[in-house]
């Protein structure tokens, strides 16, 4: 397909235009993850500069290089007028309710706009749920996209594979897989790993920034493809029939029953842990007892 076309495509996407209509859904939102600095921002500013005609690049999310995270605020940009494109907050090293702050962000629990906090213990995390309820949204047809350098093979192969899963689990889509950095590592090796961990859909991308923006036929089309795959997908699910008010309470069973079991888990840490410390008190007490009784 060629730019013209691809980006025609992308304009004109309507939701309305399957057998079954929109059934209810008003927009697409294409949901951003991934580890700090691996070029979600970026991304977001390569998709409105190669669907805005011009060399006038724009940053419109800032693009940073940090250690500990630079963007906090899940903000939302809208490509077309059915298309929104989020900033999630993207993760370092996370803790278990860190991961599921991940998910909240992917169901629409945090509003757009919102700083995000990692939450720290189970009624936090709970509260942020609930008071997503203020404003309900069941109206986004969520598709996620997985931001990962090629500079970087995967060390977190558990943590990605598992998310790539339970985003099967909330929204029915295998997440899009965007290796940004295409031209600075081995982004073939990347991307053999990403499928062997049952990935469907894996592009390369060189992200267009502020020091490299002179529009290459290449880097356009990739950056399109993304979006392209990502409506074919929304395509292909409405095509069944849905009910996007369940599925938004089927999301928020997932949620409840993930914080639940991480609460679970650290409950039962903490368990183990105070039970080792006791018996490592009561055999020093028994030394002790033993020591005295030899000096008598
Ligand atoms: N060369 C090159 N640089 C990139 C690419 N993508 C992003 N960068 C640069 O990498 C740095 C981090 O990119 P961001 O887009 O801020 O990364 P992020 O995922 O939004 O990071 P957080 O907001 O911290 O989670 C910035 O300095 C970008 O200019 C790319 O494809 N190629
Ligand atoms: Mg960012």
């Amino acid at each position: 397909m060629d730019i013209r076309q691809l980006k025609d495509n992308i304009r004109s996407f309507s939701l309305e235009d399957g057998d079954l209509g929109s059934q209810g859904y008003k927009r697409v939102l294409l949901q951003l993850f991934g580890f700090t600095g691996h070029g979600k921002s970026s991304f977001i500013n390569s998709c409105m500069y190669v669907l805005e005609e011009g060399e006038n690049f724009i940053e419109y999310a800032e693009a940073r290089e940090t250690l500990e995270g630079y963007t906090m605020i899940r903000n939302a940009y809208p490509l077309t007028d059915q298309i929104t494109i989020v900033d999630n907050r993207g993760c370092s090293k996370l803790n278990d309710f860190e991961r599921a702050e991940v998910y909240a962000q992917l169901g629409n629990c945090i509003p757009i706009g919102q700083k995000v906090d990692w939450e720290k213990n189970y009624s936090a995390m709970m509260e942020a749920i609930e008071n997503s309820e203020l404003e309900p949204n069941f109206t986004d047809f969520l598709v996620p996209i997985f931001v990962y350098r090629a500079t970087k093979m995967i060390n977190e192969m558990e943590e990605v594979k598992t998310f790539m899963e339970n985003c099967v689990k909330m929204t029915g889509i295998v997440p899009i897989i965007v290796i940004a950095f295409k031209t600075k590592g081995d982004y073939l090796e990347v991307e053999k790993q990403f499928r062997l961990m049952g990935a469907e859909t894996v592009i390369a991308i060189e992200n267009y920034t502020t020091e490299s923006k002179i529009k290459t036929l290449g880097r356009t089309t990739d950056i399109l493809m993304v979006i392209d795959s990502a409506l074919r997908n929304v395509r292909f699910h409405l095509e069944q029939p849905r009910n996007p008010r369940r599925e938004r309470i089927e999301r928020k069973k997932f949620m409840y029953n993930y914080i639940h079991q991480i609460h679970l888990h650290q409950e039962r840490e903490k368990h183990e842990k105070e039970k080792s410390e006791r018996e490592k008190e009561k055999k020093k007490q028994e030394e002790e007892r033993k020591g005295i009784c030899t000096l008598l």
